[in-house]
């Protein structure tokens, strides 16, 4: 159990494209325990292995309410591969760049296929905030955050605040 760093805007690292993983072996295993124990603690819903500063296509996520039982849920080599017509908005955050949050639109359900903690294929259909979560990680892989779906006025503002706070902190 180990806690990793989580890395934030304007860290360029999260517009990389994740590689693929070979295997579900025990290194993406304990890859995948480190990201569960990070993404509990921060806390979040979801977490990708590149905001940990790790170019692979991992993805974590628990979107169980406070209240009820924890689902963790460990997928390899995401890919979505259908979505609903019917759209959903739900007011996003993402760890990577804190205490920011705007409405997004997506599709309102989705299918997954992925590799899971075992590295067995999986199929999952999902939907309400589960299906929000898992798009929103995908995006991450291939380089994309959710304020690439806000405005582009929103979303200046949001990177320019981001890399002031961190020209500040480099300056102290
Ligand atoms: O913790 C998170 N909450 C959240 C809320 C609405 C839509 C997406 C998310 S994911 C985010 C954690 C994160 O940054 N994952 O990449
Ligand atoms: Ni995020």
């Amino acid at each position: 159990m180990t806690l990793r760093k989580i890395i934030i805007l304007p860290d360029k690292q999260l517009r990389l494209v994740c590689d693929p993983v070979k295997e579900v072996d025990d290194e993406i295993r304990a890859l995948m325990d480190d990201m569960l124990d990070t993404m509990y603690d921060a806390p979040g819903v979801g977490l990708a292995a590149i905001q940990i500063a790790v170019r692979k296509r991992v993805v974590v996520t628990d979107a169980a309410r406070d209240d009820d039982e924890k689902t963790p849920l460990c997928f390899a080599n995401p890919e979505i591969t259908w979505v609903s017509e019917e759209l959903a908005e739900y007011e996003e955050g993402c760890l990577s760049i804190p205490e920011f949050f705007e409405t997004v639109e997506r599709p309102a359900r989705c299918g997954v296929s992925y590799l899971d903690y075992d590295g067995k294929p999986q199929e999952m259909d999902c939907d309400g905030l589960l299906a929000t979560v898992i798009q929103h990680e995908i995006d991450h892989l291939n380089g994309v955050l959710f304020i690439d779906h806000i405005s582009k006025l929103k979303r200046d503002i949001i990177v320019k605040k981001f890399t002031k706070a961190k020209k500040r902190e480099s300056a102290a």
